[in-house]
């Protein structure tokens, strides 16, 4: 009973201080950060999560009352009875109409998420093995970003998750990231954002989140892709717009695209 209860006030305590990555003895959800994952965790936990209860106990009372109400000792000749068409119309019927029941809201919020909104602007992820690449088309800033080796993991770092290039974004802006892969297939998966898009080599997987809080996000991919599938976390670090400019600045300097493609180009054009 204890260790029950210390899982549930562990789950509401712990929850509330580190909002954006798995947590010990967690239940549910990643807290959410944007619409898109509203929109899935209230789909799951006010639509979904009662009508499964809903069966399961249905479920198990029959089958407690059939244990009790048709026990050999007190049926000593059983019934013969194979067929009730009244009861197999209605167990097709129920289960169908329950499941369009779930169908309606699940697909207006895959449609949703499908509809890109205009983007404030634009990163493209490219999954290596093992790492992840990240592009700002707009900006000319190109870097990747390896996990935190557990050595060399500050204080605030959490294991498995830190990576040595954030990809950052300014909070409130539409984002559209564009997903690809350099090999094999891999996955750009956020929780927080209720983001989680296939990568593709030789394909591009478009999708989209509005951060609504400051703060670092922490996803990881999510297909497996290889012996270091693990070992190659996603972070996102949600800034304020003056902070984002700032930190643009410099990466801009920091990250610049390689000019020497484009010289060898106009050497080769001369
Ligand atoms: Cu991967």
């Amino acid at each position: 009973m204890k260790k029950i209860l210390f899982i549930f006030s562990s789950f509401f305590i712990i929850q509330k201080a580190f909002a954006n990555q798995p947590v010990e003895w967690q239940l549910g959800f990643q807290k959410a950060a944007s619409e898109g994952m509203r929109d899935i965790v209230n789909f799951h936990n006010n639509l979904l999560l009662p009508i499964i209860i809903a069966i399961s106990v249905f479920v198990l009372f029959l089958m407690l009352y059939a244990c009790v109400r048709f026990r050999a000792s007190a049926n000593p000749n059983p019934s013969k009875r194979t067929h009730n068409v009244t009861v197999e119309v209605l167990w097709t019927l129920i289960p169908c109409l329950i499941l369009i029941v779930m169908a309606v809201p699940s697909f207006k919020i895959l449609y949703k998420q499908d509809t890109i909104p205009k983007a404030d602007l634009t990163i493209k992820a490219i999954g290596y093995q093992w790492y992840w690449g990240y592009e700002y088309p707009d900006e000319n800033i190109i870097f990747d970003s390896y996990m935190v080796e557990e050595k060399d993991l500050k204080a605030d770092q959490p294991r498995l998750l830190a990576v040595d290039n954030e990809v950052v974004v300014p909070v409130d802006k539409v984002v559209k990231v564009l997903i690809t892969a350099n090999d094999v297939l891999h996955a750009w998966a956020l929780p927080s954002f209720g983001v989680k898009r296939d990568a593709v080599p030789g394909r591009i997987n478009e999708t989209w989140f509005k951060a609504e809080k400051e703060g670092t996000y922490y996803g990881q991919c999510s297909e497996l892709c290889g012996i270091k599938h693990a070992f190659m976390p996603i972070t996102v670090k949600v800034v304020s717009e003056e902070e984002y400019q700032e930190w643009l600045s410099e990466a801009r300097v920091k990250f610049a695209k390689d000019e020497v493609e484009n010289d060898e180009l106009k050497i080769a054009s001369k």
